[in-house]
């Protein structure tokens, strides 16, 4: 009989001393605590929402000015948003004299998110900086590695050419004027995407390219779309022997398999753990699950304090 996930912290902090190469998937649930609300669940997005409307190829393509009024509003909302406690345990994994004392066997660290708000990221820079500012300098071991961040379903703040592909990393505010009156106009996110309010922008007043002058798109990987940070993603799944699967409710592909495939793949003897509201792993593939907000169990389950004082 299988055996039932284990929610002890000792024997979860005895597998992560054991892990040569980890990886942790994360989703919207990671962000829930710094006020981003998720795409599925309570209050998620997708619950009011559209999604073919509003996250596919097609959808852009029909109405871009509602999407991009949808996204814009997103971007607004991230740049006012914090990186909460379970951001900053992560971020803190990433310096390897941290990793080193968790996890002393580790030879990688990997952090897949399938969030485009930036805040990983931003947390990652900002551990940077206090560290870089510090006298005497900090050696090498206790700076970030930033290379151990991959956003996979791409980035809000990325605004990408439609005809010629130029890529422009922008967190202006607002993107431009139309859609920055259309934003004061709507009351909350599900305003913004919902067509009943759409205020429509013509396409010569949305975000254009800087080189060709054609109309942009959100830099985010849409249903349908290929993912182009897969090769090296699935490389890097390939190695790996802990998972955690942070605040994902593991309903899309491919993020949805990493897991599975790291236990199938090691014939079992893989370590998988959930942190999420609720157990999302239904193959019954997990070893730990932590029910609670990720950014209350994490710290605890890591041992890692989400202070900045480093
Ligand atoms: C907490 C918490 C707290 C809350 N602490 N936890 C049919 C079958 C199978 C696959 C397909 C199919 N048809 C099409 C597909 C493929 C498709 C797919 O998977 N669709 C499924 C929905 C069925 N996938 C794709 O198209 C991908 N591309 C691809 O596969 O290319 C090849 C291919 C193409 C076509 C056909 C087949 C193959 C691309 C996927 C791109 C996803 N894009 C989005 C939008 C990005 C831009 C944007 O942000 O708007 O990415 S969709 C949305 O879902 C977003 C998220 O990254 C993604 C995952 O959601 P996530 O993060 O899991 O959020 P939630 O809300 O679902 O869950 C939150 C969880 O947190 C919950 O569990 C809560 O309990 C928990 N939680 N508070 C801890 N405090
Ligand atoms: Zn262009």
């Amino acid at each position: 009989m299988a055996r039932l996930p284990s929610n002890s912290i000792q024997e979860f902090q005895a597998a992560l001393k054991m892990a040569r190469n980890i990886i942790i998937v994360t989703g919207a649930g990671l962000s829930a605590a710094s006020g981003i609300p998720t795409f599925r669940g309570a209050g998620g997005m997708w619950r009011s929402l559209d999604a073919k409307s509003l996250a596919t190829p097609e959808a852009f393509e029909e109405n871009p000015s509602l999407v991009w009024q949808f996204y814009h509003y997103r971007r607004e909302k991230a740049l006012q948003c914090q990186p909460n406690a379970a951001h900053i345990v992560l971020a803190k994994l990433a310096i390897p004299s941290i990793l080193e004392k968790v996890a002393p066997a580790a030879k990688s660290f990997h952090l897949i998110t399938q969030n485009v708000d930036g805040l990983s990221p931003r947390i990652l820079q900002q551990i940077e900086s206090i560290q870089k500012a510090k006298e005497p300098p900090v050696s090498e071991k206790d700076l970030p590695d930033s290379s151990t961040l991959i956003e996979m379903h791409g980035r809000l703040f990325d605004v990408i050419c439609t005809q010629c592909e130029h890529s422009v990393f922008d967190v202006s505010s607002p993107l431009c004027p139309g859609l920055g009156e259309a934003d004061r106009k709507h009351a909350d996110i599900i305003a913004a995407g919902m067509k009943e309010n759409e205020i429509k922008i013509p396409i010569e007043e949305l975000p254009k390219c800087i080189k060709c002058g054609s109309l942009t798109r959100p830099g985010v990987v849409w249903f349908g779309e290929e993912i182009p940070l897969l090769p090296a993603i699935e490389e890097i799944v390939a190695k790996a022997d802990l998972c955690l699967v942070v605040g994902t409710s593991s309903t899309v592909f491919p993020a949805s398999t990493f897991a599975s495939e790291v236990k199938e793949r090691t014939d079992g003897k893989g370590i998988v753990a959930v942190f999420n509201l609720e157990n999302t792993e239904r193959k019954g593939v997990a070893d730990f699950v932590f029910i609670g907000g990720c950014e209350t169990e994490l710290p605890k389950a890591v041992g890692i304090d989400a202070s900045l004082d480093l």
